[in-house]
């Protein structure tokens, strides 16, 4: 039995929904996290001790970290092969950009999201968004200068590095940013995006 624990409003939990859905992996999913709570228990931080969501459990083995969870998957089950790449060099150059997501882009994205979208207006700093909205748009630069030579982040296919940065690029291109880089190659990456549906169903959501 396999399950993911986390709220589908996540970024996070996004990323693994959409590779579930797309490996046609069978799951079950479990709202915790945010009004949904349940992630402070005994229980709960057993299996993630950092209390954060997602969660994945197979029977007793459970895992976190979102890019983690992803490798796993993709490792572990056949269908992965489609996403992650076997080959070594190949995958080392796809875990860059997984990596990268985590290092570059996660506390900036954090930071406008939650401004612009879960914070009353009369209440955001104003300055820590502007702060962090060119540090995220430094970020997205980053892909798409390498979406500018391929149609995939990681080459001429879909991979994980594709799940990472795909639930954030939705939110990036739908936040109001006064003042938003445009860059081309990124929003015809996700216009690829859009055309999966299951990035359609899970990912490209209104954002909450
Ligand atoms: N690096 C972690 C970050 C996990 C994280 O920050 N999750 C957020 C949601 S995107 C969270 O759990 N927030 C608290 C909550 O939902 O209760 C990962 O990629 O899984």
């Amino acid at each position: 039995m396999r399950t993911l624990w986390g709220r589908a409003n996540s970024g996070n939990v996004m990323k693994v929904i959409w590779l579930l859905e797309e490996l046609r992996l069978p799951y079950e999913r479990i709202d915790v996290g945010g009004p949904f709570g349940g992630t402070d228990t005994p229980q709960y931080r057993a299996k993630n001790p950092t209390g954060l969501v997602p969660t994945l459990q197979e029977d007793e083995f459970a895992l976190w970290e979102s890019n983690v969870i992803m490798r796993y998957l993709a490792s572990a089950n056949e269908a992965g092969e489609s996403v992650w790449p076997r080959e070594a060099r190949a995958r080392a150059r796809a875990e860059c950009w997984l990596d990268c997501e985590q290092t570059r882009l996660a506390r900036p994205q954090s930071a406008m999201f939650w401004g612009y979208v879960r914070t009353p207006p009369e209440k955001r700093d104003e300055a820590a968004i502007a702060q962090a909205v060119k540090d995220a748009a430094a970020a997205y630069a980053l892909i798409a200068a390498a979406l500018d030579r391929s149609p995939f982040i990681a080459g001429e296919h879909l991979t994980l590095a594709d799940f990472a940065w795909g639930p954030h690029v939705h939110r990036w291109l739908h936040l109001p940013i006064p003042d938003r880089p445009e860059y081309p190659s990124l929003r015809r990456w996700y216009d690829r995006l859009l055309e999966r549906p299951a990035y359609a169903a899970h990912v490209a959501v209104p954002l909450s």
